[in-house]
């Protein structure tokens, strides 16, 4: 088997576990040099412990053809499948477990080989804007929203910005605006939506938590007051990421605690995207209900977040049968009924419209500041202006709001 070149020469060669370390079915490494001059020496290094059953080493196997071996120590040997990926990239497939993972990047380190981390690797292999988009498919917490920002990562957001670059402005700003109506979703792809669930207390609010959370996240208690912190919890509706906070009952107390408690309950609501407003129906309405309807329930403007009012304890008589509560979704936390029913009024009301498969979505703010600035080039006719931004989305240049560094007086 011949020997791979001195260490020294190939600083760029790197090898990193592309899996989650740990216990795993199977674990895959990826060795890769950047120097397009020494392409062949992944394959070469691989070859110095990779014993293939047919015969022929890798370095002279064709990119994309999966070979069967056993990769080769002092006394051990393990079962791999290697494949060259690409002409500067050799994909390494073993056994999940620590004990071959180790063994074989110990391998690879005698040999020279840089042992890195992903980002590190990523960042000799891709763009910024590659890396961006790589940075935020690693971010997802859903299999669903994995998919989707896979799709923008493997070329589709790309190559859409790319062949913006050849239209002229008839066909360049419809584009711009197609891209630019799902940056929303775009943002919680990688950040969950924030969901509050507000109310006065005792109304039950811990409890639709843990109902929906499927857990018992936050202490329930027969007594008003019980929660004073913000209590959080992450889960997911239909594939989408939600963050649920449960905050303290908000109504008129001297209690010091409880003030401090009711504050960092309205600064969770100001920095919502949904506040679920809870009334208790199975009470008479009282004065801090009123209250609290009339500051979420219709207003719609900016400063509230959009509301769902939620009857709560709908298993009890209700007493607010006089009250105009139609638009309420009627949930009780303990029998179960209705939660499914806020659940995808909650979703609904978040995510009106699923972008159907294939569409382009900026995945991140600065994709979408240098999009609308495009856009916002493109409609005042400005082609060569939309095209400069576009070309800064492209090549990950940070977004510089100058209008705003202008008013602040200072100079870019
Ligand atoms: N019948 C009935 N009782 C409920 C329901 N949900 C909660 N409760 C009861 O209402 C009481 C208060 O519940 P919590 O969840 O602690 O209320 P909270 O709004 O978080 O109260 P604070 O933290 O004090 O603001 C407890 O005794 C719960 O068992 C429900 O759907 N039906
Ligand atoms: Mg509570």
């Amino acid at each position: 088997m011949s020997s791979p070149e001195p260490p020294s020469d190939t600083p760029n060669l790197t090898a990193v576990l592309l899996t989650p370390s740990g216990r795993g079915a199977v674990a895959v490494i990826r060795v890769h040099t950047a120097k397009p001059a020494h392409s062949d020496l992944p394959a070469k290094v691989v070859d110095a412990s990779f014993v293939s059953v047919s015969g022929r080493s890798l370095s002279e196997q064709p990119v994309g053809r999966l070979c069967y071996g056993h990769w080769t120590g002092d006394s051990t040997s393990e079962d791999v499948v290697v494949c060259r990926t690409d002409e500067s990239t050799v994909e390494v497939s073993c056994h999940g477990g620590r004990a071959a993972v180790n063994r074989i990047l110990d391998s690879l380190k005698a040999e020279g080989v840089l042992i890195v981390d992903w980002q590190t690797q990523q960042a000799t292999i891709s763009s910024p804007f590659d890396r961006e988009l790589a940075e935020a498919t690693s971010q997802a917490t859903t299999t669903r929203t994995a998919a989707m920002l896979l799709e923008q990562a493997t070329g589709r957001l790309k190559d859409a910005l790319t062949h913006l670059l050849e239209l002229d402005l008839a066909e360049i700003t419809p584009r711009l605006a197609e891209l630019l109506t799902f940056s929303q979703l775009g943002l919680h792809l990688t950040q969950p939506w924030k969901i509050v669930i507000a109310g006065r207390p005792n109304v039950g609010k811990s409890t639709l938590i843990n109902a929906l959370l499927g857990f018992e996240r936050a202490i329930v208690f027969d007594q008003p007051g019980t929660t004073r912190d913000v209590v959080t919890g992450m889960t997911a509706f239909d594939g989408w990421p939600f963050q649920l906070a449960d905050t303290a009952g908000i109504r008129n107390t001297d209690d010091e605690l409880e003030q401090a408690g009711i504050q960092r309950a309205r600064r969770t609501v100001e920095s919502a995207d949904l506040v679920c407003l809870l009334l208790d129906t199975s009470c008479p309405p009282t004065a801090e209900d009123e209250e609290l309807l009339a500051e979420f329930n219709g207003s719609k403007t900016d400063d509230v977040p959009p509301t769902i009012i939620v009857a709560h304890k709908a298993d009890l008589p209700d007493q607010w049968a006089e009250s105009n509560l139609d638009e309420a979704v009627r949930v009780s936390s303990a029998t179960g009924r209705g939660v499914e029913k806020l659940i995808s009024t909650i979703v609904e009301t978040l995510i009106p419209k699923i972008p159907p498969t294939s569409t382009n979505i900026p995945v991140s703010h600065r994709q979408i500041q240098w999009l609308d600035k495009a856009w916002q080039a493109a409609k005042a006719d400005d082609v060569a202006l939309a095209k400069v931004a576009i070309t800064n989305c492209l090549s990950g240049a940070v977004f510089v709001d100058e209008a705003a560094a202008a008013r602040h007086g200072s100079h870019i």
